[in-house]
């Protein structure tokens, strides 16, 4: 069955398929069980009209992982309102930028960011009246002026002057809000070679087509239990994890981060898992992680970032399982998985998903042969509509034809076998978070004293990539003033693991910082 909105897709299959179960599952706390959605939606969206926030505005949420965090996702699709989460993460001025490239009609924070919510949105609004000129999509709203701050004290009892409890009481219930595919359903932000955060504007179509091609993919089962410790604010955590769960008639165990005991506590009690591969490596490096953990186990798969061919086989020899790896990003959703049934190829990201084209070209976007190297390319009803507020950058990131340029340098066997090999762009990816260099580099540069810098990606034990910045400084500067200079401004998995001073950047002729030669200086400094 085809819904337009892809909140009654999902409700409608989770309310159908998990029947009387536990949809929710949070240490601690009462399950929100699969019949009681519908309800908690309802309210929530009414609560969101209550508010003010009409289809096409946008609802933004620096909030914990939590029960409350999913139902206030799915009120926003049910209400039309275009959904944008927050890394937890984000330092003030982080948000400053967000807030005013999106304008949210409602700003959803946690208890201890709201009053420095309040005096931020102050400024914002008393400044901004209107969205710049630009492309939001035709179907996306302006900005009216007056972004409400809302507190979601999300681990806290009822009672207590949470978002939720503005919700008891109300008995009015909203209908769906009709959607055609091409509304955003949410924005994500992500970063860029400019230094610059994007936000990609993903459709009810989008969220749909993709779904529907990892429950096929994967085989899901209304009996899975899915484990659940990825954050709420990235595609891995929100779109594939909860969505195919939904889909499913899953129960959820929603930890509420990823916690090594509390994962394997939990395992015995799942049958489904994704992560980073961070994850995987953190659970191997723990003796209390064994086969018998695992003994109901059906998947696991692994994404985000690369998985190493030693954790793929150090995984198999301790539990007997094939980590499924597959490939994706924030634009184009999942776009390929290895195979639920055939052979799961470490080192390999496996086909192209039902429906969702790919091909390696070369710098003309001609398609390149079997097994050569080129940029891949991805087309289908996966791919977004486009960087809010930014048509040039959309359109340089399309080729003529229609394929989006992932960035991602891979090569593709005679059956269609997808590896990626490298990056085209300038970004490191340190335990599935993506730190784009220039943004590090612009913000080192502006500090007194500096007068250069380059940062790096160096191979880390545990994040996969450790972010390095090598500056060169005033004679009196120390790598901790560098360090000390950043706090306020990124955010903590931004930050460089480590600061390197040096006289002079390596250059090549044409005077360009020769990037390759850093990575190789420093490619064992995490190695102790
Ligand atoms: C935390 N820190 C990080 C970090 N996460 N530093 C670098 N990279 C990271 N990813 C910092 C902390 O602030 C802390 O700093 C120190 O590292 C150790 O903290 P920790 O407690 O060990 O961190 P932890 O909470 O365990 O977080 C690690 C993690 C987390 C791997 C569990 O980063 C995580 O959940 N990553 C998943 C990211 C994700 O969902 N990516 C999907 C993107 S979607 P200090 O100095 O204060 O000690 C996408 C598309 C696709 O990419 O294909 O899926
Ligand atoms: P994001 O922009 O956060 O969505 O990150 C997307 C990027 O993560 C992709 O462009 C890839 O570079 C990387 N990525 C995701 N999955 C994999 C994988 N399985 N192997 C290698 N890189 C991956």
């Amino acid at each position: 069955m085809y819904f337009d909105n892809i909140y009654l897709y999902l409700s409608y299959h989770a309310t159908e398929r998990g029947g009387d179960k536990p949809f929710l599952a949070t240490p601690g706390r009462p399950p929100l069980m699969f019949k009681d959605i519908r309800g908690e939606v309802w309210r929530m969206h009414a609560r969101l009209t209550l508010f003010g926030v009409l289809p096409g505005e946008r609802v933004m949420a620096q909030v914990e992982k939590s029960a409350e965090a999913v139902v206030l996702y799915l009120a926003c699709l049910a209400a039309g309102a275009i959904y944008i989460p927050l890394n937890t993460a984000y330092t003030a001025r982080e948000l400053e930028y967000f807030i005013k490239d999106a304008m949210p009609r409602l700003f959803v924070c946690r208890p201890q960011d709201e009053k420095k919510l309040r005096e931020l949105v102050k400024s914002i609004d008393e400044t901004h009246t209107a969205l710049r000129p630009g492309s939001r999509g035709e179907d996306e709203r302006d900005y009216r002026g007056g972004i409400t701050p809302m507190v979601c004290r999300s681990l806290g009892d009822r009672g207590d002057g949470t978002l939720f409890e503005h919700t008891y009481g109300i008995d009015y219930m909203p209908s769906t809000v009709n959607r055609t595919p091409h509304h955003a359903a949410a924005i994500l932000y992500t970063s860029g070679t400019t230094g610059r955060p994007k936000g990609a504007m993903l459709t009810h179509a989008n969220l749909q087509s993709n779904v529907d091609a990892l429950h096929e993919c994967w085989q899901w089962k209304s009996a899975d239990v899915l484990l659940h410790a990825l954050p709420l604010f990235h595609v891995h955590g929100l779109f594939v994890a909860l969505h195919c769960a939904m889909l499913g008639g899953s129960t959820v165990h929603l930890l509420p981060k990823f916690d090594v005991a509390a994962v394997i506590e939990a395992l015995p009690q799942s049958t489904v898992m994704m992560g980073v591969p961070t994850f995987y490596t953190r659970l191997l490096a723990d003796e209390k992680f064994t086969k018998d953990t695992c003994a109901d186990m059906r998947l696991f798969v692994a994404g985000s970032a690369p998985l190493r061919e030693e954790t793929h086989r150090l995984f198999e020899q301790r539990t007997g399982h094939r980590i499924l790896e597959r490939y994706g990003m924030t634009e184009a959703g999942m776009i390929t998985s290895n195979p639920y049934h055939g052979e799961r190829v470490a080192g390999t990201v496996g086909y192209a998903l039902p429906g969702v084209e790919v091909r390696v070209a070369d710098d003309e976007n001609k398609p390149k042969a079997a097994g050569e190297v080129g940029v891949l390319q991805t087309r289908g009803p996966n791919v977004f509509k486009g960087y809010w507020q930014m048509e040039e950058k959309t359109t340089a990131d399309f080729t003529a034809d229609g394929w989006f340029i992932t960035g991602d340098i891979a090569t593709m066997d005679d059956d269609g076998r997808v590896s990626i090999v490298g990056r085209a762009k300038d970004l490191i990816i340190s335990g599935g978070y993506n730190v784009y260099p220039k943004e590090i580099e612009l913000a080192i540069d502006a500090l007194r004293g500096v007068k250069e810098s380059a940062v790096i990606g160096a191979p880390h034990g545990d994040f996969g990539e450790g972010v390095v910045a090598v500056v060169v400084a005033a004679d009196d500067m120390t790598a901790a003033d560098i360090t000390r200079g950043l706090t306020a401004k990124l955010a903590r998995f931004k930050q460089p693991k480590k600061v390197f001073l040096v006289d002079d950047l390596p250059r090549n002729a044409m005077g360009k910082v020769q990037k390759a030669v850093l990575r190789e200086t420093y490619k064992d400094c995490f190695a102790d």
